[in-house]
């Protein structure tokens, strides 16, 4: 989205409404439009794999270049790991980097993702990382599934169950698996078409299609039952479910997780993963300012199972997941650590990793639950700018909360000219939600790659 057009949807949505979604968790990201959900918990992290709807659509279509990676240890402030994958890794593709996901596997992380073929039709990829944020390399050279000229072989999800046995199943409108070999790059056997029953994907409110599964399907197991989510139709999407006593069925259709809702986009998506001991259940819908079908945003809420296993309905929330602990603000904390940021963009940093860019007078980043314990003393941030700088304010609890300290950002001759600048802090002890408010004259002000503070003695 353009930063004039957030900005005049932001101050638009201001005036109709008390500007409530500044103290939201959800949508997990601002910086980007993001769809398709693919969580993985990896060495006690949640690294949170989307696609990504570019700001400018063509054709006013699905216009999809590359996937994007965030990690968070506490649900709520979320590291924007930049893109770890584009459809140009891929010789064979020519486009819509649409729905996928990735799993750990013996060291390696290996990406499973949809494309447009350069001879037409659509097939599914798979892409190897080393580091769960990339680079992903594609080491076949052509799709490993899908190479017919079917549009449907889409939106794979992937399942390693405990003997070990790889899946991969995916499609729109058919539902078809293979299993993957132990290397995870191929398969044996022949490819499954999973009967698509009524009694296994549920009745159609409408008869263009046989059941309720659409596409997007999200396998996983807990205690001995195989969960099926899938993303179901009609148009709009609501997201609905099946068990199975084994990873390749037979599925019994158990309902509806989440209902179309006001600020639904007309698909949606789902992803599970179960971290620090409780089950989150991630999405999409249009909710972000300038959101529609095509600049789609992924959320999270946190859920129980009943009893019986079965999953209870799930709401669209803006508040979003609890906070697991609070963030500690006297290690260094990349900048592009967000809760919720306004204005801003992120893109990558000649020091490594993202910084936040795009930064104007007025923009902020909302960093949530962070524990100053007794108090800190002093603030340090990493800034750049190629203009004349600004200051970074440091608020507590809202954009205009207290001020707990100002830190003046000089020019530093280059916007990746880096420079560490210090300022005192007053006032700021126990848990706040923290406000790096940026000011200064019209125009870009500064880059900003991290940050830390430094505690009373
Ligand atoms: O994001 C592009 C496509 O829209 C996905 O592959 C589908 O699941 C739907 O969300």
């Amino acid at each position: 989205m353009s930063k004039t057009f957030i900005k005049m949807s932001i101050r638009l949505t201001a005036i109709m409404v008390v500007w409530t979604a500044c103290y939201a968790d959800n949508p997990i990201v601002q910086t980007h439009y993001t769809a398709d959900p693919a969580p993985l918990v990896y060495n006690d992290t949640v690294y949170l794999y989307t696609t990504h709807d570019e700001d400018e659509l063509v054709n006013n279509f699905f216009t999809m270049n590359d996937w994007r990676c965030y990690s968070s240890t506490d649900m709520v402030n979320w590291t924007d790991h930049g893109s770890p994958l584009s459809y140009k890794d891929f010789s064979w593709a020519s486009g819509d980097a649409w729905a996928g996901q990735c799993i750990y596997r013996n060291g390696k992380f290996y990406f499973y993702v949809p494309m447009k073929l350069k001879v037409g039709g659509k097939a599914i990829g798979v892409a190897v990382a080393t580091d769960p944020a990339g680079p992903f390399k594609d080491p076949l050279g052509h799709p490993l599934v899908g190479n017919d000229g079917s549009w449907g072989d889409i939106d794979p999800t992937v399942f390693i169950d405990d003997d070990g046995q790889a899946y991969l199943y995916w499609g729109n409108p058919y539902l078809r698996y293979v299993k993957l070999n132990e290397d995870m790059i191929s398969y044996s056997g022949d490819v499954v078409e999973v009967p698509l029953t009524t009694e296994s994907f549920g009745v159609r409110s409408k008869d263009d299609r046989a059941t309720q599964y659409e596409e997007g399907p999200w396998l996983y197991k807990r205690n001995d039952l195989y969960y099926m989510l899938f993303a179901a139709g009609p148009i709009p999407e609501h997201i609905a479910y099946s068990t199975a006593p084994s990873a390749v069925g037979p599925w019994t259709f158990r309902g509806v997780i989440m209902p179309t809702q006001p600020t639904s986009a007309f698909t949606n998506h789902p992803g599970v993963c179960e971290y620090k001991g409780n089950w989150y259940f991630f999405y999409h819908n249009a909710a972000l300012p300038g959101g529609g079908g095509f600049n789609r945003s992924v959320c999270v809420e946190q859920f129980e199972y009943n009893e019986d296993g079965t999953i209870p309905t799930i709401k669209m929330t803006k508040k979003g997941a609890p906070q697991i602990g609070h963030l500690n603000p006297y290690d260094t904390v990349q900048a592009e650590t967000i809760c919720w940021a306004s204005g801003v963009k992120t893109e990558r940093c000649s020091e490594g990793g993202m910084n936040v860019c795009n930064i104007e007078n007025g923009d902020y980043i909302k960093v949530k639950g962070v524990d100053f314990g007794k108090g800190a003393a002093s603030f340090e941030a990493r800034v750049a700018s190629g203009s004349e700088g600004g200051a970074i304010e440091i608020r507590l609890g809202s954009p205009k909360g207290t001020l707990a300290g100002t830190c003046a950002v000089p020019g530093t001759g280059g916007w990746q000219t880096w420079k560490t600048v210090t300022c005192t802090v007053d006032g700021a002890a126990g848990v706040h939600d923290v406000f790096f408010v940026f000011t200064g004259e019209s125009g870009l002000l500064m880059n900003f790659n991290w940050w830390k503070f430094h505690p009373v003695k």
